[in-house]
């Protein structure tokens, strides 16, 4: 099949659905006969960023990391999804820099922080809330929602396969798939 590389760079809180939406989208692409990968904590955090935790250092290492592997998956030709909660636009910023124009997209994972908080499949706000998990994000530690991203994806209003539809249909438009 023939398509063109990118990033698409999930951001939004822990809860807002960025790993099960990069995963439904992996799948979708699968289905259209487009190979890509998903990068997220589970195959990033517990190997390349073992060392890494959640000080505003350590994140701010985490997403440099994820940046510059991503690129390297955009060099090879092909489609990388991240989900990181990626809480810096600074950091979003310094990545995208790493792109060409048109390699680079930038996705909020957009679910108001109480729905995030009310979800919490893995029980950590509760755990942050009571105080021991210390700096999560939203509770303790900051969040900024992108300024000027190329897709908004609100994935309180969208299910799951509707989330991944739209943002099949933005690389359709866009000439990527
Ligand atoms: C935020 C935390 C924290 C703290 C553990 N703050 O919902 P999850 O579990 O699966 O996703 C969250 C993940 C966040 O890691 P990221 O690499 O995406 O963060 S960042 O981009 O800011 O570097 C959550 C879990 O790790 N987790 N402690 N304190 N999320």
């Amino acid at each position: 099949n023939n398509h063109k590389s990118c990033a698409l760079w999930f951001t939004g809180f822990s809860g807002s659905g960025k790993s099960t939406l990069a995963y439904e989208l992996d799948c979708q692409l699968f289905d259209l006969g487009i190979r890509s990968y998903v990068l997220d904590g589970d195959n990033i955090r517990h190997g390349l960023n073992k060392e890494l935790g959640f000080s505003s250092e350590d994140r701010v290492e985490n997403i440099r990391r994820v940046g510059e592997v991503a690129k390297l998956f955009v060099d090879s030709g092909q489609i990388v999804i991240t989900a990181f909660i990626s809480p810096f636009q600074k950091d979003r910023d310094h990545v995208r820099k790493l792109f060409e124009h048109h390699e680079f997209m930038e996705v909020y994972v957009d679910c108001p922080f109480e729905i995030c908080e009310q979800r919490d499949p893995k029980g950590l706000y509760q755990r942050a809330r009571k105080g021991e998990i210390r700096d999560f994000t939203g509770i303790d530690s900051p969040y900024e929602p992108p300024v000027n991203p190329e897709l908004t994806i609100n994935t309180q209003q969208n299910t799951v396969h509707e989330a991944a539809q739209h943002i099949i249909t933005h690389l359709k438009k866009k000439g990527i798939i």
